[in-house]
This record gives structure tokens, C-alpha cells and sequence, in this order.
């Protein structure tokens, strides 16, 4: 039986605590938190598992103005990941009105039609706060947390494992399934398409063509054989931004997918 792990993208204006989240999520401090607006510069992510569910989660820097180039590739980013995830936090501040600027993120994540929770951080901060007081965003469902003391990220998680079912695709059948993984351009399309003898993945002479996985079954002396063909891994660090980033996080899951990786 195989199932492809959720993905969690954590969104929200800058310094709401999302790196904090993450880490608590973690147990660990994996990411840097810190009180300046803007720490996060990179999405960051990691697998995590809470009672005997595993899944991804996204750390994602804060939305803000796009004040230039950069600060808009950084933005760009940010709605790749809640396009690539199937599951979407957006984290606002228990003590501060609701601004601009979570109003632009909520919106942006409901637009998705995927599952969002709103995430109300800082609630140490707002001691009297009910999470009725911010429904004005029309994100259900609401969680109070204090992500620094590791407080009410419990409640999140086992929200989320309960329509993490949804996501679980189980194929209980006996089909062995082969992922195709390697550097980008060295001809895994390509060994798919002569594998799967029909021109389903694209192939193209240039880095990165495949975004996703391609899946192709053939039938082998009497055996479904599933074919899963990734998009390239390259090494850290050479990893670019946006829809490359997510496609590895693809790539990933579909070696945990498979049997057998070549
Ligand atoms: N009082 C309080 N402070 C918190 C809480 N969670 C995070 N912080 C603090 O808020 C600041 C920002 O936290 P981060 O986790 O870095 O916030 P972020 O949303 O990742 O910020 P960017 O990456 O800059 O967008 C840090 O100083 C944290 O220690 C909380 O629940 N209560
Ligand atoms: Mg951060």
C-alpha cells in the first residue's frame, strides 16, 4: 500500500511566528527565529509525523510589499508553495488587529480551495483572546497558539491528522513501482518513454523539464509494473526557486512511493 505524504504550507505576514511553528512541529530548532520582520528568506522543509501520520511541512517567509526583484521572487515563492501544498496554515498575531497584509494572505490561501487553518500566534499576548474574535478572515478552522512555549500546536496537528485521509490514495494491489530519480538531463524521460512505449512525459533537451511525476503502468510478463518518473534532483544549493523547489519535494515523496528507485 502506498500513500503520497500531505504537504503543509505555513504562510503569513512577516514575524507572525511561522519559523517558530515549524520548529515546535519539530521539536527542534531547526530554522532561525528571530524578531525582525523578514527572517525567513528561503522556504525550508522537512518531514514531520504526528501519531503515526507522516507528512511534509513548509516553512515559507513572511509576505510583505514587493519592494523589488528579489522581494518579489521571494513572493512568488510563497504562492508556489501554498499552490504545491495540500494543506494550508495561515498565521496571524493574537495581539494585532487583523491587518492588510493577513487579509492578502488569507485570501490568497482560500483562493486555492484547499483545506486552510487559521493559526492565531502571540496568544500568550492576548490573554482574554476567544478564536471567534478573528472568524472576520473566513478561515475556519481557528487555533490559539504560543508557538515559543510550544502551546496549543497539539490542537493543529490533530486537526490536520484527521483530514490527512483524504490525501492517503491507498493502492492496495500487488504493482511493483519503480521511481526514476537522478540529476536533471540525464535521460530519465527518456528511459520512461521507452519504457512506457508511448510519448507520455515530456522530453525536452533542457534542465528541469519535468515538473512533476509522470506515471505510466506496463505490463510485464503478466505484472503491472508502475513507472514514476521525477523531476531532477540537483544538489542543494543549486536548487532554484519556485515550481524546481517543489518539484523536489515531489521527487521525494515519490521515492517514498516506490519499490524500487533507479
Ligand atoms: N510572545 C510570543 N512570541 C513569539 C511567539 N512565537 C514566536 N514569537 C517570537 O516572534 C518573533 C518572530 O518569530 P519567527 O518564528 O521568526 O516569525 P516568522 O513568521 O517566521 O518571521 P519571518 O520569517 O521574518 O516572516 C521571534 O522573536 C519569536 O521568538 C509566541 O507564541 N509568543
Ligand atoms: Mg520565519
Amino acid at each position: 500500500m502506498s500513500k503520497k505524504l500531505p504537504i503543509v504550507a505555513i504562510v503569513g505576514r512577516a514575524n507572525v511566528g511561522k519559523s517558530s511553528i515549524f520548529n515546535s512541529i519539530l521539536r527542534r530548532r531547526e530554522v532561525i527565529v528571530a524578531n525582525e520582520p523578514g527572517t525567513t528568506r528561503d522556504a525550508i522543509t522537512a518531514k514531520a509525523h504526528w501519531e503515526g501520520s507522516d507528512f511534509w511541512i513548509v516553512d515559507t517567509a513572511g509576505i510583505k510589499d514587493a519592494e523589488d526583484d528579489f522581494e518579489f521572487t521571494i513572493q512568488e515563492q510563497i504562492m508556489q508553495a501554498a499552490d504545491s501544498a495540500d494543506v494550508i496554515w495561515v498565521v496571524i498575531e493574537a495581539h494585532i488587529a487583523i491587518t492588510e497584509e493577513d487579509r492578502r494572505v488569507a485570501k490568497m490561501a482560500l483562493k486555492t480551495g484547499k483545506p486552510v487553518f487559521l493559526i492565531v500566534n502571540k496568544s500568550d499576548k492576548a490573554r482574554r483572546a476567544k478564536a471567534t474574535d478573528y472568524q472576520r478572515l473566513g478561515i475556519k478552522p481557528i487555533f490559539l497558539t504560543t508557538a515559543s512555549q510550544n502551546r496549543g500546536i497539539d490542537a493543529v496537528l490533530d486537526e490536520l491528522i484527521e483530514i490527512i485521509p483524504h490525501f492517503q490514495q491507498p493502492e492496495a494491489d500487488d504493482r511493483l513501482r519503480i521511481a526514476l530519480l537522478g540529476r536533471p538531463n540525464v535521460g530519465k524521460s527518456h528511459l520512461f518513454n521507452s519504457l512506457a512505449k508511448k510519448q507520455q512525459a515530456i522530453v525536452a533537451d533542457v534542465a528541469g523539464t519535468t515538473r512533476d511525476i509522470n506515471r505510466a503502468v506496463v505490463k510485464y510478463q503478466g505484472r503491472e509494473i508502475e513507472l514514476l518518473d521525477t523531476a531532477g534532483i540537483r544538489r542543494s544549493g543549486k536548487i532554484g526557486q519556485g515550481i524546481e523547489r517543489f518539484s523536489v519535494i515531489r521527487s521525494l515523496s515519490a521515492i517514498e512511493q516506490a519499490d524500487v528507485c533507479l
